[in-house]
């Protein structure tokens, strides 16, 4: 194990606008909690941080959407979290909460220090307005017309129904969700950090981790090679829940979520310790390592260390091991879609299973590429693995033991083949977590398992003892020094396991560490051992069945109609009839027919083509949101019908002036909606 003097280990703070599921378990809490046990097993000094992410957009949001204040979200999901965490057996040094005292205190004096040096670019720029609620308005607070699919609902970064994202001067038709009102354009001046400047530091940080995770570096070097490289990023919002600025002139504003929430690690590494806090932080002999996952990566890779090296005293992160995502049945976990598994749930109705949930969420975590949580999956380990190998072994040892040998660890001259593979696999362990390959870890681990039960059903100590009682000493004496190894090996994955093991040999736990497993006189012969009772039990189908009809039930009722649903539904709605309209309203519209004469497609928008089209008068810009139905080149010389008169609007900063008209099947195919023997272009559609 490598030579630190001490470590840092850090878990994403999860934002307290609803409770933690099976998703953010297996991509941070568990792989940090199972890392920070092997360090403590061996003996390490080891802070465990994490708290609640309390501040930005998120909670304010949450907030109005359950009628209550942002204060009465954070307290409530910081609560359930926290108690979850905890029972769950999420060893947290501390789980603290940015809202702290000690928090607004930190960040404020990180950011005044970098104001005062000079670190920030000052910056004016355009920001929506609302003024009858008074505010300036985040992306989300901003409600509009999609320019690409119409939704009506759009959100000011992205419209959920076609996925684009969008700034809010892409919306038609804005307006703000506070008040209803249209919001207006305002000047506003915020403090950034100058990313394009800093790139080189940066990149020279990132080069000099080549060891990190495939996946972790990889999206580092995109950012930093994407075209413009990195942009100043806006440290501050004008918001009025977070962190205030604390600067003169700066009223109504608040610290970036983002550059106060890392900071958070910080604080509450100051509240668990007030004294000595600052050698976790600033000695270079201390390993930090942030454990989160994979959408949090440029924040912890990029604008976190850069923060920490331009405020000067600290030490960054030796290592970000973020892992990909994980799926639920087929679908991505969502928690407004209600499509999760809650953790404070579960733990309600899987009573003490704990080590169950942990297990099969380390067999399938997402450390290289996405996976999959499904219920029948989790049964089939369960049962298959938990039941039939690790339990069943623990129980055959100790039963027989008992009956044999009067519950008292039987004599024996030893076995150089245990005590080689015992080795070998407490190096195999040891290695695959020093490297978060925590799976792989966890395999290792069964095969001792597997291995003990191998050993019992060759060599058959329930026969030999009719014959040979020495040799039936022998191995169960064996399979003794298994389940001891096993207690150490398996307790950063199955800390609750290992405990009752424990107790059922009758050892205090406190008196081994990490090193001694591998070794086969972890019992010493004649050791009164403790009562055996079952470590786990089979799940029977009814109780998965119903967490799967649960699911489906919870998503039904809070879920907007699915992808495909929608398309349907929102056929039916077209295709009913929309209210009636006077002549004069239809012949406002000018309708002509044109031909396609060039298409493109449209940088960083993935369903936008721009196309130019001859309408007999003019050839003009049409900018469509046809991008995933039609190729560029496939469209030249496609005779169209354009709206010739709408009011030109820019989207993605290219002026688009007129519609065109499509028609949409069931199954959501577009066809152009053309006079059907073309007609010279410009010719008037009535
Ligand atoms: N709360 C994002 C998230 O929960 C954020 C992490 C903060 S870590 C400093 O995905
Ligand atoms: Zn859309």
């Amino acid at each position: 194990m490598s030579n630190w003097k001490r470590y840092t280990i850090t878990a994403a703070l999860p934002y307290a606008n609803g409770p933690v599921h099976i998703g953010h378990l297996a991509g941070c809490y568990l792989p940090s909690d199972i890392y920070v046990r092997h360090l403590r097993a061996n003996k390490k000094d080891v802070v465990f941080i994490c708290g609640s992410d309390e501040h930005g957009v998120p909670i304010t949001v949450s907030a109005r959407r359950e009628g209550i204040t942002p204060q009465q979200v954070v307290d409530k999901y910081h609560k359930i979290m926290g108690d979850a965490f905890k029972e769950f057996g999420i060893s947290f040094s501390i789980y603290s909460r940015t809202s702290s005292e000690t928090h607004k205190q930190t960040a404020s004096a990180f950011f005044r220090k970098l104001y005062d040096e000079g670190k920030f670019t000052e910056q004016v720029t355009d920001q929506y307005y609302d003024e009858e609620a008074k505010q300036f308005l985040a992306d989300r607070y901003i409600v509009g017309t999609c320019p690409v699919c119409g939704n009506e609902n759009a959100y000011g970064d992205q419209c959920e129904n076609c996925g684009s994202s969008l700034s809010p001067t892409d919306l038609i038709n804005p307006h703000s969700t506070l008040s209803g009102s249209k919001p207006v354009l305002r000047k506003t001046k915020n403090w950034f950090l100058p990313l394009d400047k800093l790139q080189p530091k940066i990149e020279k940080y990132i080069d000099s981790h080549k060891d990190w995770k495939v996946n972790v570096y990889g999206q580092c070097k995109s950012w930093l090679d994407a075209g413009d490289g990195l942009q100043p990023r806006s440290m501050t919002r004008d918001l009025d829940w977070g962190v205030p600025v604390p600067i003169e002139g700066a009223t109504g504003k608040v610290l970036y979520v983002w550059f106060d929430a890392p900071i958070g690690y910080i604080s509450a590494t100051k509240e668990l310790l007030p004294d000595t806090w600052e050698t976790y932080w600033k000695d270079k002999d201390t390993r930090l390592i942030h454990f989160i996952g994979k959408d949090n990566i440029v924040f912890h890779c990029i604008i976190f260390p850069v923060m920490l090296m331009e405020h000067g005293e600290f030490i960054v992160a030796d290592n970000v091991p973020a892992n990909e995502f994980l799926n639920l049945e087929g679908r991505k976990l969502s928690t407004s879609k209600g499509w999760a598994v809650w953790l404070h749930e579960y733990l309600q109705d899987f009573k003490d299973k704990q080590d169950e949930l942990r297990y099969v969420l380390t067999s399938i975590a997402p450390e290289t590429k996405d996976s999959e949580f499904t219920w029948k999956d989790y049964q089939t380990r369960v049962n298959s693995e938990l039941v039939g190998i690790f339990g069943n072994l623990v129980n055959r040892v100790l039963v027989l033991t008992d009956k044999f040998f009067d519950n008292k660890v039987p004599q024996s001259s030893g076995n150089p083949d245990l005590s080689a593979f015992l080795a070998e696999q407490h190096k195999k362990v040891s290695d695959s977590l020093e490297n978060f390959r925590f799976r792989e870890a966890l395999t290792e681990v069964m095969n001792v398992a597997r291995y003990g039960n191998q050993l019992l059903s060759e060599k058959e100590p329930w026969k030999t003892i009719k014959t040979d009682k020495d040799l039936t000493a022998a191995i169960l004496y064996d399979g003794l020094q298994i389940i001891a190894n096993l207690a150490i090996l398996c307790e950063p994955f199955l800390p609750f396991t290992s405990k009752k093991i424990f107790d059922m040999i009758q050892i205090d736990a406190a008196t081994l560490s990490w090193t001694d497993a591998g070794r086969t006189d972890l019992l010493p012969m004649g050791h009164k051992l403790g009562k055996a009772a079952l470590l786990y039990q089979k799940i029977e189908d009814e109780p998965i069945q119903a967490q799967v009809e649960k699911l489906k039930a919870t998503a039904q009722a809070l879920a907007p109609p699915a992808p495909a649903e929608k398309t349907s539904k929102k056929m039916e709605e077209s295709t009913g009839p929309k209210a009636e309209i006077t002549f004069d309203d239809f012949a406002k519209i000018d309708l002509r027919v044109g031909t396609i004469l060039a298409a493109e497609k449209v940088e960083k928008a993935d369903k936008l083509l721009k196309l130019t089209v001859d309408i007999g008068y003019e050839a003009r810009t049409i900018v469509s949101g046809i991008a995933e139905h039609f190729r560029p080149e496939e469209l030249i010389g496609q005779q169209v019908s354009v709206v010739a008169n709408l009011a030109p609007r820019k989207l993605r900063g290219i002026e688009s002036k007129g519609m065109i008209l499509l028609a949409e099947d069931s199954t959501g195919k577009l066809i152009f909606a053309i006079p059907k023997i073309s007609t010279e272009n410009g010719s008037i559609i009535r």
